[in-house]
């Protein structure tokens, strides 16, 4: 037997350099919450996801219900998780659309499914990879996520100095292209957008294409653009981009752009649940879609979503926002077992300075991660590092992931409207 006997949710935070994107700034602190699922004979498998306090309350609200399940019985932890989170919406008024019922319910089941997947792996001595239909690849290929960037965070005095210095100029954005290749050996760079003109970013998009001819480019505005401006810019960017990622908000926008460009789209903005696929593909709005297990519902799902993008000739690619090495094992195991996935990754792992996995940070080089070895995720919680950065979330005071109030600090009349470039 395996069943569920107890699951702990456990708030941490980390360290975040001030990275700008088209919703502000990064508060000096990313909180994330981890999980702990303990089945019969004591096998723990381990979960990572958001750290919003919506987020805590619906994992913490479903945790005891999930007691008694067997690890691999899906349907009946879907079931468990959609009451919990039904009672917690619906308490919650400050539900933003991050955290409202709808989006919540994936995500709650996507940490809870990751820790089943690797408490089941642990107990049959099988690795997540090969539960999840059998790998493809041995390495994980990710690309340079690249940021601009303030020097420091200016409003916190106990904020320690990083190693990247400021990027706020298409020179700025190279010197720190060429850190990340230096120290990870990424061949694809993605640069995040929405956050000076888009003529600027452009430029800095060519100033990358002079120093690395070879380096498939992506640029993402997270929306920031308006359609008329990126159908303006289009001429600019043709010929030098892999993907133009999420210009626009929406399907339709999206839409009246890709039927303006050879160009293909990407998003993880308007085609992120499996209800938006059918007018998303009906529309024509992308081509190529970035997974993430944290919000499709798992990886289960994301296979899932693997598939039918296979179906309907959609490329597929995968997002990432800042985790730890949880994370980023999950998406390591869900990426070699996904046959279609064949553009390079994003992952925010460079910018993390410390890990809570015994042995530190996963190594990222020659561009990819190995997929960590042994059963389940293949990696350890240490214990003396959770309760580090349990102590730094309880300290640091932040409850919910808020770049626009971090970056009215530096100017107060920021607005975060978007389209608005
Ligand atoms: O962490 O600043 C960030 C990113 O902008 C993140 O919030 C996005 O979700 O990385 C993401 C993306 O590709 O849109
Ligand atoms: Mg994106």
């Amino acid at each position: 037997m395996a069943r569920i006997e107890h699951v702990t949710v456990t708030p941490v935070a980390f360290r975040d350099p001030p990275l700008l994107n088209a919703m502000g700034v990064h508060e000096p602190w990313c909180q994330r919450n981890i999980v702990e699922l303990r089945i019969e004979g004591g096998t723990v498998g381990l979960g990572e996801t958001y750290g919003d306090e919506a987020i805590l309350r619906c994992l913490r609200n479903a945790a005891p219900r999930l007691v008694g399940l067997h690890v691999l019985d899906l349907n009946g932890l879907g079931a468990r998780v959609r009451d919990a989170v039904a009672e917690i919406a619906i308490e919650d008024p400050e539900s933003s659309a991050r955290t409202s019922k709808a989006t919540l319910t994936p995500r709650i089941f996507g940490a809870f499914e990751v820790a089943c997947w690797d408490a089941f792996g642990r107990h049959t001595n099988t690795p997540v990879c090969d539960l999840l239909g059998g790998r493809v690849r041995e390495r994980i290929p990710f690309a340079a996520y690249l940021f601009y960037k303030f020097e420091r965070h200016r409003f916190d005095p106990t904020a320690p100095d990083d190693p990247w210095g400021e990027a706020l100029t298409p020179e700025g954005v190279v010197d720190q292209a060429k850190r990340m290749v230096e120290l990870h050996g990424f061949r694809a760079l993605k640069l995040k957008a929405g956050v000076l003109e888009p003529e600027a970013e452009i430029e800095a998009i060519r100033a990358l294409r002079g120093a690395f001819p070879n380096a498939p480019l992506r640029i993402d505005p997270n929306g920031a653009w308006h359609v008329h401006t990126t159908l303006r810019l289009l001429p600019q960017m043709e010929g030098l981009l892999e993907y133009l990622e999420d210009p626009t908000l929406g399907i339709p926008g999206m839409a009246v752009i890709q039927a303006a460009t050879k160009m293909p789209l990407a998003t993880n903005m308007c085609v992120v649940a499996f209800d938006h696929l059918p007018p998303g593909i009906a529309q024509g709005a992308v081509r190529i879609v970035l997974s993430d297990h944290h919000y499709w519902g798992g990886l289960a799902a994301s296979r899932e979503l693997a598939r039918i993008c296979a179906t309907w000739g959609l490329g597929l690619s995968m997002h990432s926002n800042s985790h730890l090495g949880i994370s980023l094992a999950a998406m390591a195991h869900l990426a070699a077992a996904t046959p279609n996935l064949t553009y390079d990754c994003d992952t925010h792992y460079p910018w993390l300075e410390d890990d809570l996995i015994v042995g530190g940070k996963l190594a990222i080089r020659d561009g990819s991660v190995a997929l960590p070895q042994g059963p389940g995720l293949g990696v350890e919680l240490d214990q003396a590092a959770l309760a580090r950065m349990h102590q730094d979330y309880q300290d640091c005071g932040l409850r919910k992931r808020d770049d626009a109030s971090e970056m009215r600090k530096y100017q107060p009349d920021w607005s975060s409207r978007r389209p608005r470039l």
